[in-house]
């Protein structure tokens, strides 16, 4: 059975106060509260790879799109994806482990639950551009390096996706070089382009794109993955907050969640550019916000009319993912009938996994208009991931833009089989893949295949906006004293606990006129619950939301 080498006795001591929960996707907390969590989260890592059989495993030392003073601990599993639900909660006991020798204790009970053999192990490990992921980073790598057997290797500074990218790749036994990476997006973007423009493209031919990077790590690597692909399509790439070198800017008053919360431009552009900054316009130009870690998307089109200046109007990840249904499936009518069914032995079934934040408004165009099965899944990417797995194709997107497309295996194997026979579409599927990450939700292969879906079917901001209106929808938070007296329904829009919240939730949502909906869910990130509503108009959607709030938090009070 794996046990620790004696390295243990190194673990720095955890900071003082109960140790952070593993939350919705890793540790996350104030950079100096994650003290001792590295060095445990690297030795849970290497046992998630000993139980794999010495297959790697990789840990993201980032804190994603909080501020820069915040630092995380997102682990990978073997498989490129999220770390698996099981395996939390040993993550969990490893970092309540006190000293060197409750963290040996620790070890031997995760390993002896899952059977985890005496073996190899391999832990890849990078970081973003926090200061303070040298220090944490350096944690993991002695940690992972305290199991037996164990082999690390740093990765340095990366975007989280290309380290779930890495993995992956690693356990595929094939390149898992940074250059590929890039490389591979570039050329299947370039294969792509000859079946771009298809539909003749008035609006999305060539024009800039502007890439809010959030002054994260994405602006380290954008230009790498971007320029190539986008110059083939006669897009050229602007970079903005791509500035790394000062933390306190990082996710500041920009990024993809700024954008999505607040609806407003980032930082760095002005509707009429006189408060500094690019002045936003020029034709044809579109813009797009990453968030820290670059595992994130928006798009986003300056507000026109009425709207008071600094507004957006947002394509957020319901938007992204329709725009890629919508691609795709064109793509999959297009394959040759006697090749792609017969490989596969029956027609791809394609579908859309949402959560409840999906507007309404999304979800009933892609059932009603396009005709396609949706599939709700709780808040969070493993949860939309495995749902999607259902598919041959599955769309996944959370709203605020964490998502990518999955293609099954008996699918892939039936488009290569049809691509080797000269089906161009099936060739066009498969770069399609290459470019939407196969591991985990990737901003920056976002941002390719979203360009060419845009350029394939002659859309611009104006079309894919105008695909519909969304329902008015109201968000807000309620602090709570202890979130984890809250529990809901699998598919999070039913509470069951505390008892009679819900009837409360149902009378407000009948008292707010046909089309209303609301649900509660406890953060998995923070010590709120959220309360979602939607109605038909902004005013009754805002009213739901408090008086749903209101009812929340008398009842956990
Ligand atoms: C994390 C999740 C994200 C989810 C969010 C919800 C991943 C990689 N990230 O950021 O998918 O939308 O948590 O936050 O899974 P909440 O639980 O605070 O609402
Ligand atoms: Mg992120």
């Amino acid at each position: 059975m794996a046990a620790c080498n004696g390295g243990e006795e190194a673990a720095p001591a955890p900071a003082p106060g109960p140790a952070p929960g593993y939350g919705t996707a890793g540790f996350r907390a104030e950079a100096t509260r994650l003290r001792g969590l590295g060095f445990r989260t690297g030795l849970l890592a290497a046992l998630r790879s000993a139980a794999a059989g010495g297959r790697a495993a990789g840990v993201a030392v980032t804190a994603s799109h909080n501020p820069g003073g915040d630092n995380g601990l997102k682990v990978a599993g073997p498989g490129g994806g999220m770390l698996e639900v099981a395996w939390e909660t040993h993550a969990e006991a490893l970092a309540g482990a006190g000293d060197a020798a409750a963290l040996r204790a620790a070890v031997t009970a995760v390993a002896a639950v899952e059977g985890v053999p005496k073996g190899p192990a391999l832990v890849l490990v990078a970081r973003d551009t926090r200061p303070s992921g040298e220090a944490l980073s350096r944690e993991v790598l002695a940690g992972a390096q305290a199991l037996d057997g164990a082999l690390v290797e740093d990765l340095g500074v990366l975007t989280t996706p290309q380290l779930h990218w890495a993995v992956m790749r690693r356990n595929q036994g094939r390149s898992s070089a940074e250059g590929d990476y890039f490389s591979e997006l570039a050329a299947a973007t370039g294969a792509l382009s000859p079946s771009i423009a298809r539909d003749a493209a008035p609006h999305s031919a060539g024009g800039a794109l502007v890439v809010d990077c959030a002054n994260g790590v994405g602006a380290l690597k954008a230009r790498a993955a971007l320029e190539a692909g986008l110059a083939g399509m006669g897009v050229s790439l602007e970079l903005l907050n791509a500035e790394t070198s000062e933390v306190a800017l990082l996710n500041a008053g920009c990024g993809a969640d700024f954008v999505q919360k607040e609806r407003r431009l980032p930082r760095g552009l002005s509707a009429d550019g006189r408060e500094g900054g690019r002045a936003v316009g020029g034709v044809g130009t579109r813009y797009v916000s990453l968030d820290g870690d670059a595992d994130r998307l928006v798009y986003f089109r300056p507000s026109v009319g009425g709207a008071a200046p600094g507004r957006v109007d947002l394509l957020d990840g319901d938007r992204i993912a329709i725009l890629l249904v919508v691609w795709l499936s064109r793509l999959v009518g297009d394959l040759k009938p006697e090749l792609a069914p017969e490989a596969l032995g029956r027609p791809p079934r394609l579908g859309v996994v949402q959560t409840a934040y999906a507007n309404g408004a999304s979800t009933a165009y892609i059932t009603d208009v396009l005709g396609l099965p949706v599939a709700t899944a709780r808040t969070g990417v493993k949860h939309l991931h495995a749902a999607a797995e259902q598919f041959d194709l599955g769309v996944y997107f959370e709203a605020n833009g964490h998502g990518t497309a999955l293609f099954g295996d008996a699918f892939s194997g039936a488009l290569t089989s049809a691509g080797a026979g000269g089906d161009t579409a099936a060739e066009a599927l498969l770069q399609a893949r290459t470019v939407l990450s196969q591991a985990v939700g990737d901003g920056l292969g976002g941002v390719l295949a979203v360009e060419c879906a845009l350029a394939y079917l002659g859309w611009g901001a104006d079309e894919w906006l105008a695909l519909y209106a969304d329902l008015p929808s109201s968000a807000g938070k309620v602090p709570v004293r202890d979130r984890n007296c809250m529990e809901t329904s699998a598919d999070e829009v039913t509470v069951v606990r505390p008892v009679g919240l819900q009837a409360l939730i149902d009378q407000a949502v009948a008292a707010a006129g046909p089309g209303a909906r609301s649900f509660v869910r406890p953060s998995g990130t923070e010590d709120i619950v959220r309360v979602y509503a939607e109605a038909a108009t902004p005013e009754a959607a805002a009213n739901l939301m408090e008086r749903v709030s209101a009812a929340t938090s008398e009842a956990l009070a």
